[in-house]
């Protein structure tokens, strides 16, 4: 299996740490989805990372599909629990955990792709909210953090290390309950430390 990378997107850390957890051995090749010449875009028409090459050929994408596939390559019922509430309950928290990092690119964008004269504040607003509310959910129903690693809290530690990463770790104001939770999981997680994005 071959994983297209860049090495501070949280989406890619999410599938290191799945096949740390796993047990699973990925091969990885870096991608620019800056570049309209290099392969990603033939291999993900989105253009983004990750995207996994698998052993049959093909591309998997986005994140929470590749997720489900290195879990059943693994047996299955392992970071993806088989039994129906507790993968409700996991995939929902991925998706905030998800939708929390987009906002995030989101606003990140806006500086990459805007002069400053032309960022809109309304917009960068807009995505700022959403990141709160989402931070203040995560707060007021933090994971128990004692049962077997799901990809909800996968989702949720990648997000979170990537705050920390390009947000000064502005997230941790006021919310006790979810730096314990990151802080445990941080220890509790294969590769964790290991896969922490830099500059
Ligand atoms: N929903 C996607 C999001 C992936 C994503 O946004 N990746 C970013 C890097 S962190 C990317 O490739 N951006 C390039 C682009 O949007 O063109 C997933 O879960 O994999």
């Amino acid at each position: 299996m071959l994983l297209r990378f860049s090495p501070t997107s949280p989406f890619v850390r999410k599938v290191r740490l799945a096949a740390a957890i796993l047990g699973q051995t990925l091969d990885i090749e870096p991608a620019d989805t800056q570049d309209p010449s290099d392969s990603l875009r033939r291999q993900n028409p989105l253009g983004k990372v990750p995207a996994l090459l698998t052993d049959d050929g093909e591309v998997l994408f986005d994140s929470p599909v590749i997720l489900a596939y290195l879990d059943h390559m693994a047996g299955g019922d392992r970071i993806l629990p088989a039994e129906p509430r507790a993968r409700i309950a996991a995939v929902r928290l991925e998706a905030l955990a998800d939708g929390l990092m987009d906002a995030g690119i989101l606003v990140l964008y806006e500086a990459r792709f805007r002069p400053a004269e032309r960022h809109e504040p309304k917009w960068l607003d807009y995505q700022a909210q959403k990141m709160t509310r989402a931070l203040d959910a995560l707060e007021a129903a933090t994971p128990m953090g004692d049962g077997p690693i799901t990809v909800g809290e996968i989702a949720l530690g990648c997000a979170l290390g990537w705050l920390d990463f390009r947000f000064e770790g502005k997230w941790r104001e006021g919310r006790p309950g979810l730096v314990a939770w990151y802080e445990a999981f941080a220890l509790r997680c294969p590769g964790f430390e290991a896969s922490k994005p830099v500059a």
